[in-house]
């Protein structure tokens, strides 16, 4: 079944929901809990290792009433349904949309054009198993008969960031390989990488589902030569793997079958990591963590699918998010890991949710008349303290921000751990209630300033407080809860598309960029420019002179 095509702005619960913004606009959030023993439990939802507080957030019952009421008219249900089920929900690229098969259970069944998807993607995961236990264990070797020591994922994009991403934030159950990334044309980033190399030693894989991108072919090639200055043309076998859809392209290239690992176009790049996209995270982690990584990524799945939309997160989270995007007129979110593991988790986020809901074409193919896809941006605490909160404190913008903490540290050192999560939970205190004058005054005085000085630092002291957050506490970082935390962002990407009535799944703003290079490098390397503005053909004189 194809996705609804629902204006939301024309729903009851919009206009509802625009009437209601008015009434509760400039009531302040400290206001809620006062009026309300009760709050932070109702609007709490603990699910396994996660517990989730979103009572820091300007809504009522009636908000959230509305909010709900809107996914039930935009027909979120029948479109979980299709995501799940394998329908063509990617419209404009033909396409149905499941990294939720790559981590369903053995005995699942999920058919697309007739056959069971879940049999080949386990078929790939005994494939990435033997693999990974061959290369972690030493039993596969380089071609000088040693084990090897680094692996270097090459790709980029949606075949690199969950990589990078994950790699990093799981670095705690790491084996002994080191694991580096090439991404970018940038030559200087594929030399910086090599230096640290020894080619006896390295793996690469390519990660390109296309197999046709410029910056991952390009520096496939370069390091290729480089590898053929050491060793022959026989023992790229030994050396390099890749994973893509194009497995015609991989031949051309000298990659052995055996060292191919096939994808699908149902898997979307930014949502591929669950896939053999991963093969990087389950050469570092171990396949078994890898496994774990799916495992609390399909938990998630099963949450979403079968919880109802009240004590669902991703469904409560997305719905916040169109609260302030849509009503407030918030225009970005942070998201704030208290963890340095997760340092490149916003990074991963801003691919997922900006390349997925940055659209202003309604799934009716007309220009939407409301806001979409928002701006997503952070750093891990305590750092981002130090650093941008003082504009989330006291700048002009709202900037709901989501929390994400761990109740255990991986290295277990108490003291830090204290101190980490009392600022953690200092943070949310501090941007709901704010800190007014008389607390300021009082302050102030007692640090013995004289009454002059007090008034002229006042309003600048000051606090106002009723700054929206969400709160994440899991357990631990695991590799079942790092997954399930992803799954939620993607759950929740989702259910944001769907409100929006916006297609999530395509990119033509990436595609658009592949081409447009592709012209400018003929104007680069030939004598001639072709056809541009003024200002572009200057810049490209300037360059080549
Ligand atoms: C992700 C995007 C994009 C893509 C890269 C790399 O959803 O489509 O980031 O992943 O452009 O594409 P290939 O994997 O085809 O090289």
């Amino acid at each position: 079944m194809a996705l609804p095509k629902i204006d939301p702005t024309t729903t009851k619960a919009w206009s509802n929901l625009a009437t209601h913004y008015e009434e509760i606009k400039n009531q302040h959030l400290k206001s809620f809990f006062e009026s309300d023993a009760q709050r932070a439990e109702r609007f709490s939802i603990a699910w396994e290792d996660f517990y989730v507080d979103y009572s820091k957030n300007n809504v009522s019952e009636e908000t959230l009433k509305l909010l709900l009421k809107l996914a039930e008219e935009v027909k979120l249900k029948d479109a979980i349904h299709s995501y799940f089920s394998g329908d063509i929900i990617n419209e404009t690229e033909g396409r149905a949309v499941l990294h939720t098969a790559l981590r369903s259970k053995k005995g699942d069944t999920i058919k697309v054009g007739g056959s069971n998807v879940i049999e080949e993607v386990y078929q790939v995961k005994e494939q990435i198993k033997s693999f990974t236990e061959a290369v972690v264990s030493g039993q596969k070797k380089g071609y000088t008969e040693k084990k090897f020591t680094d692996v270097v994922n090459i790709g980029i994009g949606g075949s690199d960031l969950g990589p990078v991403m994950v790699t990093e934030a799981l670095q705690f159950y790491k084996n002994h390989l080191n694991i580096h990334f090439v991404s970018n044309v940038d030559g200087d980033h594929v030399y910086e990488v090599l230096k640290k190399l020894d080619p006896e030693t390295t793996l690469f894989i390519v990660v390109s589902k296309s197999f046709t991108t410029q910056e991952t072919l390009s520096n496939a090639i370069t390091i290729k030569k480089w590898f053929l200055q050491y060793a022959t043309e026989g023992d790229v076998a030994k050396h390099f793997a890749a994973v893509s859809t194009n497995t015609a392209k991989i031949e051309e290239f000298g990659i052995t079958a055996e060292n191919v690992f096939p994808m699908w176009d149902w898997v979307g790049g930014r949502f591929s990591l669950w896939s053999a996209v991963g093969l990087s995270i389950a050469l570092a982690i171990g396949y078994e963590n890898f496994e774990q990584l799916l495992e609390g990524a399909n938990g998630m799945d099963i949450h979403f699918k079968e919880t109802a939309p009240g004590k669902n997160i991703p469904v409560i989270l997305a719905l916040l998010s169109v609260w302030y995007n849509n009503f407030h007129g918030a225009e970005t979110e942070a998201i704030i890991p208290y963890t340095q593991y997760l340092h490149r988790f916003s990074a991963y986020l801003q691919q997922g949710i900006m390349e997925s809901n940055g659209k202003s074409m309604s799934r009716a193919g007309q220009r939407v008349g409301y806001e979409t896809g928002t701006i997503i941006w952070g750093e891990p605490g305590t750092n981002s303290q130090h650093a941008f909160f003082q504009l989330i404190h006291q700048g002009t913008k709202l900037i709901p921000t989501d929390f994400i903490g761990f109740k255990e540290s991986l290295h277990g050192d108490k003291d830090h751990h204290n101190k980490l999560m009392a600022n953690f939970f200092a943070q949310t205190e501090a941007l709901m209630n704010g800190k007014g004058e008389e607390e300021v005054k009082m302050e102030l005085e007692t640090a013995g300033l004289a009454s002059e000085r007090v008034e002229k630092l006042l309003p600048f002291k000051i606090f106002e407080g009723n700054k929206p957050t969400n709160t994440i506490l899991i357990k631990k970082l695991t590799p079942k809860s790092l997954g399930a935390l992803i799954a939620l962002y993607e759950h929740k990407i989702f259910v944001q598309g769907i409100i929006w009535n916006i297609f999530s799944y395509d990119q033509w703003g990436v595609e658009l960029g592949k081409q447009l290079a592709k012209n400018i490098l003929a104007d680069l390397e030939n004598s001639e420019i072709g056809n541009h503005d003024g200002s572009t053909l200057n810049l490209i004189q300037f360059f080549k002179e």
